[in-house]
């Protein structure tokens, strides 16, 4: 794995990212927007996923991909299907056509959100998308499955928590991964010998954790990062949050809430 392209580089965690990989791959970097300042030996194409013409462009002579592009919150479908439906597509047929080894995906808890939170769910569950977000990620997952099985495409599928160097309030106790945990998750994506698709979730050693993440440690997943060490500083964050009794029984949490206009007890899995 020689040549590692990463799209959506300009946002958080592709900055975070490009740091931590540096040295491990050559990296092509594309976004919509330059990401600056660009490191010695990082290469940038603009590339908007959702021109086919332009995301063959930057696949064109990788190995593998880390897929961060797209919209990365819930927006309008106007904004999510370009990006997140049409490019995610382009992205994976760019991969077959230009015989990319492997696609790490960044997927989201979102595409699980409607799971309640006294559960412990595994990678096996249907989804329950919580948003226009959550369910573009489903599809992402489901690309991933037909490109992998049809065509032989490695995939990662990584279900991230939230990404940060510490949780921020008491969701995020459960789903929160550190950057150097990513990292690891990212690099048996692009290099477990045997991976043909998986999914797994992307969470630190966090004990209050909702998923079962025995896919990830089957591969060899270690996460060095441990939620409980930053308590205080979730229970802070917690306490300056308005309450969001909707929010607060699925794991999507607020993604759940927003529009919200069923009968709770009816809703989620
Ligand atoms: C996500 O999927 C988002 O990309 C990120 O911005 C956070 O909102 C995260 O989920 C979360 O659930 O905290």
């Amino acid at each position: 794995m020689k040549r590692v392209l990463i799209t959506g580089a300009a946002g958080d965690v592709g900055g975070r990212l490009r740091k931590l990989l540096k040295g491990a791959y050559d990296l092509t970097l594309s976004d919509i927007v330059k990401p600056a300042p660009l490191a010695p030996g990082e290469k940038f194409v603009a590339a908007d996923l959702a021109d086919m013409a332009a995301v063959e462009r930057i696949v064109k002579g990788v190995q593998g991909i880390i897929h961060l592009g797209g919209v990365s919150i819930e927006k309008p479908w106007e904004l999510i299907h370009p990006a997140n439906i049409v490019g995610c597509y382009n992205l994976f047929e760019a991969a077959r056509k230009h015989r990319v080894k492997r696609v790490v995906f960044a997927s989201s808890n979102h595409a699980v959100g409607f799971y309640r939170r006294h559960r412990r769910i595994g990678t096996d569950v249907i989804v329950r998308p919580d948003s226009r977000y959550g369910v573009s990620k489903a599809f992402g997952e489901a690309l991933g499955a037909f490109y992998a099985d049809k065509f032989g495409l490695g995939v990662l599928c990584i279900r991230i928590g939230n990404v940060a160097d510490k949780p921020a309030d008491m969701r995020r106790m459960s789903i929160w991964i550190h950057p150097e945990d990513l990292v690891r998750l990212i690099r048996i994506g692009l290099e477990h010998p045997a991976l043909r698709y998986e999914i797994v979730y992307g969470a630190s050693d966090n004990a209050r954790s909702w998923w079962d993440n025995a896919a990830a440690h089957r591969l060899g997943y270690r996460p060095q990062h441990r939620a409980e060490d930053h308590l205080a500083h979730a229970q802070k964050g917690q306490a300056e949050l308005p309450p969001d009794p909707i929010g607060d029984r699925f794991e999507g949490g607020p993604f759940c809430s927003a529009e919200f206009a069923a009968d709770p007890d009816a809703s989620g899995a």
